[in-house]
């Protein structure tokens, strides 16, 4: 367990509880480095611990979770609201249902299902050790290439045509799912040309930067 809901209320600044191994937690503190909104961050090592502590409170045991005050917030688009509420200043927000038009708003759900068909293949291949081959874990890496291939070919054009702005959920989701792919290959990014490149462009920004995946591992005492 790394950090108890407890302590959290307790912390002066807001806390991020999450992994730098999770797309969800970069996504929030991506925009927590966008909005300039300073954050700790608390590591969980083990995604298998059922103790709802470990995850700040969250009695769903997931992550990441905000603490700030008294408050804990779950779910990375409420944590990516709440930053917004704390930011020292304004910013253009596009968020989902700033989304006018069906291609965005479509391609904004295929991101967050993306997300979800990652997490259900590495928890349940990589963490779990379940058998790949199964009907459940095959569907969804089928789904998540179709997503991707729907995606490759509509998502940059999408992206191009948003009103201004100067943060989008929209884009941070899909650069953090992108990234995660590269990382923890569940299905190959390689043939997804178009949104190769749109990562490698948006990973230019000093938020992604400084939130490149990896492994936390526990100090040593
Ligand atoms: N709806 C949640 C999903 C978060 C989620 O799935 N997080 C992953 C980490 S990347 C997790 O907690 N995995 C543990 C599990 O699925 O048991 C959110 O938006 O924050």
């Amino acid at each position: 367990m790394s950090v108890r809901s407890d302590e959290a209320a307790a912390s002066p600044l807001p806390r991020i509880t999450g992994r730098s191994s999770s797309h969800y937690t970069r996504l929030a503190r991506m925009f927590a480095l966008e909005l300039d909104v300073a954050c700790e961050f608390a590591p969980v090592y083990d995604l298998a611990s059922l103790d709802e502590r470990s995850y700040t409170g969250n009695p769903a045991l997931k992550l990441p979770v905000l603490s700030h005050g008294g408050t804990v917030v779950f779910g990375t688009e409420n944590i990516c609201r709440t930053l917004a509420e704390l930011a020292p200043r304004s910013a253009v927000i596009l968020w989902p249902e700033n989304l006018r038009d069906a291609p965005a708003r479509n391609a904004q759900e295929l991101v967050w299902h993306a997300m979800q068909a990652q997490v259900q293949l590495g928890f349940g291949t990589q963490i779990a050790g379940l058998p790949p081959d199964s009907i459940y874990f095959v569907k969804a890496a089928t789904g998540l290439r179709n997503a991707l291939a729907w995606l490759d070919e509509r998502a940059p054009s999408i992206i191009a045509t948003l009103p201004p702005h100067d943060l989008g959920m929209l884009e941070v989701s899909l650069f953090c799912l992108l990234e995660h792919l590269a990382f923890r290959t569940t299905v190959p990014l390689a043939p997804y040309v178009r949104l190769g490149d749109f990562a490698r462009v948006f990973g230019q920004r000093a938020s992604a930067r400084s939130t490149t995946y990896r492994f936390d591992t526990p100090a040593r005492d």
